[in-house]
């Protein structure tokens, strides 16, 4: 007998709704999309429908690892408990460092815990995923309107022209921007008669689809858009529907970016800035957004800044078919104190806090210098940084030093393998879902929980094990943990009376608690299945903190002398790419998902090729400031001249991993090219695009 359960996909932003077969023994047999999903209406990828065999993987940990040796429950929590709890008698509580990975931005348990997990703790060496991702697009929405969080979305439904830079959805699926069968809306955007303009060093499958291509000297984007915006001023073509500060010194800081002054830098003609400025400004609606490619790069802040910028001089935020905010189900008002950074410093090189954290490409440096504050141990939930922060090869040696490691991860790779003790959640089927982070950046509003499909026997859900580390690091009993909360949120909110209404305290219950006070009044119920909330709607006032729009906070504009005086790396240059199978560093061990054109090959300009003697499978020694590595080359004329591409993710060759599938694809990690010296300076954000490289042949 077999029976069918639905859920949302778990695997990236897109929150497809997917329909799992499953057999007598709980085991996924088949999976489909969910035609009846309202949002994702029977959408899939490929990683989609490999979730049943990433949920029967044989290389997950069923059990919890103590010294690499399986053990039992309680045994792993103790140990856990007494290992960091001897770290923080000996030497402080900064002396336990966190950092959260990409699941944790997809799961209850990181969405619930993780701050209560900090805040345990009381630790000021808190790292996330963030960091080497969208920490630019935090900032600059905390310093436009006063809230990190208030990040708008591309309204693609409705927009008529889309200038997209380094994004490639196609691959991706989309970022901060949650939109399932995102190709699909893209062609539907087209077929209304709407134009696409994608930025990219590379000619990407979305740009093939785009009525045009922008190739773009990578890390240029900060004097492109500057010199849009300089058009803009220039021809009278601003057009502004919202108060704000800060106009005037914007038109003053874009005087010296006009088209014919950037591209040289930027390799983009001035013509072609004007004709995308004329259009983005006659266009109704349009829409500027910016994702990897415009965040991971040495101007990061900046570059996204400018997105924002547009979006407010041409009259499109918060505008249907424009940049709009969505209103999530689960929200629980608005912020009132408006948005800093640096409210403290890394130790060793100073790098200012932003949204609490501290920036991963510091991680290894502050667990290996000295003194007051070095990290001692390490909590990973749901991270790989080894494979995934700039310069993973040097957290990979920090990770030896420690003197204490927990793991809350299903799989012993390059990361956990340093761990004491691994912590492995259950499988997704048996796992609730409720996207608490994706669901604020939908591109229409929406909810979806989706109950277990499975039983999990007596194992304890990713949100028990959290509770359990919460509960050993602060000897309150993890039981107490969600209630704590509960009556803390309800109390806030002055709705003490719903209490009786609630279930006993858990994961759940805090969800069902947040979707009853959000703006809809939901219960949990009612959206298992999910739920259409309808299209996006105008809504600035709800989410400005500020009282104006900021046009040009103080330290962008101070970080424009700093553009000032860069100028792009000569020589190769280094940027990243996603393959459509591939989901950062962990879905490598299925075998359905790797080979054929998912290999770790170095993508290069065929006349660069032939330069440098390199005929395709030929060993190609990249190497930067921070490492070597050997790649087969791959040339292609998708590249633009003097750029190199290779994909993140892969470096699967070190001992004492546990992904056998994955160990047979190896590959070599981009990160450890690389460097952790780089940032972002306005967001700590790591810098993964334009890396300097330096090229040779072998053999
Ligand atoms: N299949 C798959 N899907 C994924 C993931 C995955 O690993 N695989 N990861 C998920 C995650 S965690 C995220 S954050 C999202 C990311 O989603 P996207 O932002 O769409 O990510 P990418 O596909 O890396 O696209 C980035 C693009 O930027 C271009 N680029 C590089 N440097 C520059 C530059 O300097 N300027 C400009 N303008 N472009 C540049 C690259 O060539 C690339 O095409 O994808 C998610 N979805
Ligand atoms: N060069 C370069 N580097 C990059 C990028 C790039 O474009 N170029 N992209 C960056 C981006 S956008 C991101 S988001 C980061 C990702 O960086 P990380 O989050 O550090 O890396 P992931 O590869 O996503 O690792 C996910 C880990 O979570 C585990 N895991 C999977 N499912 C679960 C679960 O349900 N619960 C728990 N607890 N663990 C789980 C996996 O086994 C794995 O160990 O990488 C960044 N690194
Ligand atoms: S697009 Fe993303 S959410 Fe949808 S099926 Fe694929 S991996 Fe899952
Ligand atoms: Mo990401």
């Amino acid at each position: 007998m077999t029976r069918t359960a639905f859920r949302t996909c778990p695997l990236c932003e897109a929150v497809c709704g997917l329909e799992l077969t499953l057999d007598d023994d709980d085991k996924v047999i088949k999976v489909r999309g969910d035609k009846n999903d309202p949002f994702s209406k029977g959408f899939i990828c490929p990683k989609g429908a490999s979730f049943g065999r990433l949920d029967n993987d044989p290389d997950k940990l069923a059990a919890p690892l103590v010294r690499g040796g399986e053990a039992g429950w309680e045994e792993a929590f103790e140990a856990a408990g007494h290992g960091l709890r001897r770290i923080i008698d000996t030497y402080g509580k900064d002396a336990v460092a966190i950092y959260l990975g990409n699941p944790s931005a997809h799961s209850v348990a990181g969405s619930l815990y993780g701050s209560l997990l900090i805040k345990g703790i009381g630790t000021k060496n808190f790292y996330s995923a963030s960091t080497a991702d969208q920490m630019p697009k935090h900032v600059s929405a905390g310093y436009m309107l006063g809230d990190p969080l208030a990040i708008a979305v591309p309204d693609l439904d409705r927009a008529s022209y889309l200038l997209m830079l380094g994004a490639n959805p196609l691959e991706s699926n989309g970022s901060l921007c949650s939109a399932p069968d995102f190709p699909g809306r893209l062609k539907e955007l087209r077929r209304r008669g709407g134009r696409l303009v994608v930025v990219d060093p590379r000619r990407t499958r979305t740009a093939e689809l785009a009525d045009r291509h922008v190739p773009l000297r990578p890390g240029a984007d900060a004097w492109f858009l500057f010199s849009i915006v300089h058009t803009l001023f220039a021809e009278g073509l601003t057009r502004l529907r919202h108060e704000v500060d800060g106009l005037e010194q914007l038109r003053e800081l874009a005087g010296e970016f006009s088209p014919e002054a950037t591209e040289q830098i930027t390799g983009v003609p001035a013509q072609a800035v004007r004709e995308i400025a004329r259009e983005l400004a006659a266009a109704e609606p349009a829409v500027v957004y910016g994702r990897i490619g415009t965040c991971t790069q040495e101007f990061g802040t900046l570059a996204t800044w400018l997105i924002d910028a547009l979006n407010v001089l041409t009259g499109n935020l918060d505008r249907p078919g424009g940049a709009m905010f969505p209103k999530a189900a689960h929200s629980v008002g608005r912020r009132s104190r408006p948005y800093r950074t640096g409210r403290w410093h890394s130790r060793v090189r100073g790098l200012p806090e932003v949204n609490g954290e501290l920036p991963v490409a510091t991680l290894a440096e502050e667990i290996e210098t000295e003194g007051e504050g070095q990290i001692k141990a390490l909590i990973t939930v749901g991270g790989n940084p080894v494979l995934s922060a700039p310069n993973g090869d040097r957290i990979g040696r920090a990770l030896e030093n420690l003197e204490f490691m927990v793991s809350v991860d299903p799989y012993v790779n390059e990361t956990t393998r340093h761990a004491d003790v691994v912590l492995p959640p259950p499988p997704h089927t048996r796992t609730p879902h409720y996207d608490v982070a994706l669901l604020a950046f939908t591109v229409r509003n929406y909810a979806r929980y989706s109950p277990p499909a499975a039983d999990r026997g007596d194992r304890p859900s990713e949100s028990e094990i959290m509770a359990r580390l919460v509960g050993e690091l602060t000897g309150a009993d993890p039981r107490d943990v969600d209630e704590f909360v509960i009556q803390t949120t309800l109390k806030k909110a002055g709705r003490e009376d719903l209490r009786a209404e609630l279930g006993p305290p858990s994961a759940e219950t805090r969800l069902d608690m947040m979707l009853r006070l959000g703006p809809y009044g939901l219960t949990l119920a009612e959206t298992v299945g999910g739920i259409d909330l309808g299209p996006l709607q105008p809504r600035l006032a709800e989410v400005l903190v500020l009282e104006r729009i900021d046009l040009c906070p103080e330290p962008f504009a101070k970080d424009v002398e700093r553009l000032r005086a860069a100028r792009p790396a000569d020589g190769f240059v280094l940027i990243g790419r996603r393959h459509l199978r591939s989901n950062n560093s962990w879905m490598h061990n299925i075998p359905e998902l790797v080979g054929g054109s998912n290999t770790c090959t170095l993508r290069l300009n065929p006349a660069d090729a032939e330069r440098l003697g390199v005929g395709a499978g030929d060993t190609v020694r990249v190497t930067s400031r921070a490492g070597e590595v050997e790649a087969q080359a791959e040339p292609n004329d998708e590249i633009m001249p003097g750029v190199v591409s290779l994909p993140h993710g892969w470096g699967h060759s070190r001992p004492g991993t546990r992904t056998r599938v994955a160990a047979e694809h190896a590959g070599v990690s981009v990160n450890t090219l690389t460097d952790e010296q780089e940032i972002d300076v306005l967001s700590g954000n790591a810098v993964f695009n334009g890396v300097p490289v330096r090229l040779e042949r072998v053999g």
